[in-house]
């Protein structure tokens, strides 16, 4: 018997995540197969199956599954948390109700879904070193307050509908593809294209600030692999258990960045002057115990921080940003 095509739609397909997601997903399993949804921000030499749609419209979510016969949905759409605090109402409306609609979508078409949630979803008082799966979730944005109401929209289709949902709370994602754009652990992304372009860096956050970080190829691999994986959701249904696996890989001070970019930019100059910013980096932790995700479905992280610094240095380079 033929095997049924996994027709693939990823809506925030322009976005951080999804910029890279997307042509994953098209060279795993062709271009044919892979709806990108976009809003705004569309490249106009994108190539593949291409929707325009802001996913708080269900009825427009509900044709894009039906004329492609829609079998996998990654839902990445979400402002993050520098974002989020310029317009909370907002946030709440595109990360809350498109992920809603998106969950009552998938039931009545029997979708498998993935979801991002963040490490934004814990809080000051959470345990801030090696912080369990299963933690205090009491965030200080409304971001934060996003991805743990999320989080228990998930938990409660996954016990109550039966739906396949997965999802990891992502640290902060460094990616040479894409410019920062609204998020705190953004700095870190920053400091390579200032540093490249200019020599010099205005650091938003204070230099002995630590936060769990990943190199983008990790996260992608590890988005696949937990798609991929073989997990044993009827047990965890009659547990009515879910989680959003913690995924780490490594966790520095802004200081130490500096020190090993300064390895490729001898001259490189930078100041700390923290900023709003800095709360919200003060309430996330300073590393995750991601044992659940290594021993459910073996994730395993490749990039450490020399290793990152490289390719993202050697990457913008050829790229001349
Ligand atoms: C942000 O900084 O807002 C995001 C995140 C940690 O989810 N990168």
């Amino acid at each position: 018997m033929a095997e049924i095509e996994n027709k693939i739609l990823v809506t925030g397909a322009f976005g951080q995540i999804g910029s890279e997601l997307v042509p994953a997903l098209q060279q795993k399993h062709g271009k044919d197969n892979v709806v990108a949804m976009g809003h705004r921000n569309i490249p106009s030499r994108f190539d593949g199956i291409l929707e325009k749609a802001d996913p708080r419209n269900i009825s427009d979510i509900e044709k894009i599954i039906k004329d492609h016969n829609i079998l996998t949905i990654y839902h990445l759409v979400s402002l993050l948390s520098v974002t989020g605090e310029k317009d909370p109402g907002l946030t709440w409306d595109i990360n809350m109700n498109g992920l809603i609609n998106i969950l009552d979508l998938a039931v009545k078409y029997q979708n498998r879904v993935f979801w991002p949630s963040s490490i934004a979803a814990f809080g000051p008082t959470t345990p801030q070193d090696n912080t369990a799966q299963k933690t205090v979730l009491e965030p200080t944005t409304m971001y934060g307050a996003t991805k743990v109401a999320g989080e228990n929209l998930c938990r409660y289709y996954f016990i109550t509908y039966g739906l396949d949902i997965r999802s990891i709370r992502y640290p902060g994602l460094i990616s040479w593809k894409a410019e920062p754009g609204g998020g705190t652990t953004d700095y870190a992304v920053a400091i390579f294209y200032d540093g490249l372009r200019k020599g010099e860096y205005n650091c938003f956050v204070r230099k002995d600030t630590v936060l769990p970080m990943m190199y983008m190829d990790d996260a992608i691999r590890g988005t696949v692999e937990l798609m991929d994986a073989d997990l044993d959701v009827a047990k965890r249904r009659e547990a009515r258990d879910w989680d959003s696996y913690n995924l780490a890989a490594i966790s520095f001070q802004a200081q130490e960045l500096a020190e090993e970019l300064k390895k490729h930019i001898p001259n490189l100059k930078v100041e700390y002057n923290p900023d709003h910013r800095q709360a919200i980096a003060d309430s996330w932790p300073n590393s995750i115990d991601d044992s659940l995700a290594r021993s459910e479905w073996g994730w395993k992280h490749e990039f450490d921080l020399p290793k990152m610094t490289k390719v993202m240095v050697d990457n913008l380079r050829k790229n001349s940003i």
